[in-house]
């Protein structure tokens, strides 16, 4: 059992999101919280969901069900803002710009890292515009291109050094000794004057990784599917079934976030 386990850049809704793998490995790992470090959606076109991704988003609802004793916490980031209201609507989570808590003496911060990246800051409708484009060649070109988009972006992107430093200057302002973002997909620690930087890496790599708190300390790890059950669907206790495929559709029904399948992803 850790204390805290992060992941971040799941990107529900792009062909590249491993939603399955990200839900195998929650349900295979024992935590008391869990923070959904941003960029969980690709955008806010909930139309793109895929059976699998809502599947992920029904397991999130039932961990944040008090009798789990689960705290979720859900960390905006660039692409996945606005959902505040959503969230907590949807799955029963709060959603945070920031999220810090206490353990073994020590301040922890966990921020999605676009804070610290100018270019989306400055350049928040061409971010988005790039991220329609990127769908539409998704669509098109299929899985093995998208990869290849996915990782030009990320080099794009590459900002794991200004994130880092913004992150560790940003943690020493809240007097945070440990501070955790994603954002740039690139796995990472540092340390650097007193205060130890994490990325949480990303889901939409061949490469997931997320990371653990605990006694033994922070470790960032790697998924390795073949460490995982294969079909935990079928493992699981009946509670577990109860959940079941069109259940989760309902509950996205009542939200009534199925009817905005045509929803083109309007800047808020
Ligand atoms: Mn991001």
């Amino acid at each position: 059992m850790c204390d805290t386990l992060i992941l971040s850049d799941l990107h529900l809704g792009s062909e590249i999101s491993r939603a399955r793998d990200a839900m195998r490995m929650l349900k295979q790992s024992s935590f008391r919280r869990l923070i959904l470090l941003g960029d969980i959606f690709s955008d806010l076109n909930f139309g793109r969901l895929k059976k699998e991704h809502w599947q992920f988003l029904g397991y999130i609802r039932k961990l944040s069900n008090p009798k789990r004793q689960v705290e979720v916490v859900w960390v905006e980031g660039n692409h996945d803002r606005g959902l505040t209201e959503v969230m907590s609507h949807l799955v029963g989570v709060n959603v945070y710009q920031e999220y810090s808590w206490e353990y073994s003496g020590m301040r922890h911060l966990a921020i999605h890292g676009h804070q610290f990246d100018r270019f989306v800051i400055n350049n928040l409708l061409l971010s988005r515009l790039g991220t329609l484009m990127h769908i539409r060649l998704q669509k098109i070109q299929g899985k093995p291109f998208a990869r290849l988009l996915d990782r030009l972006n990320t080099r794009w992107l590459r900002l794991s050094s200004k994130v880092s430093s913004g992150a560790v200057s940003h943690a020493r302002f809240r007097q945070a000794g440990r501070v955790f973002c994603g954002h740039t997909h690139a796995p990472m620690h540092i340390e650097k004057d007193g205060i130890q930087y994490f990325n949480a890496g990303s889901w939409t790599d061949s490469r997931p990784t997320f990371v653990t708190i605990g006694e033994e300390g922070v470790h960032i790890h790697e998924y390795h599917e073949h460490e995982y059950d294969e079909r935990p669907d079928d493992c699981d206790p009946s509670e577990e079934r109860s959940e079941s495929d069109s259940a989760v559709i309902s509950f996205a029904g009542e939200a009534g976030l199925l009817e905005d399948a045509e929803y083109e992803g309007v800047g808020s």
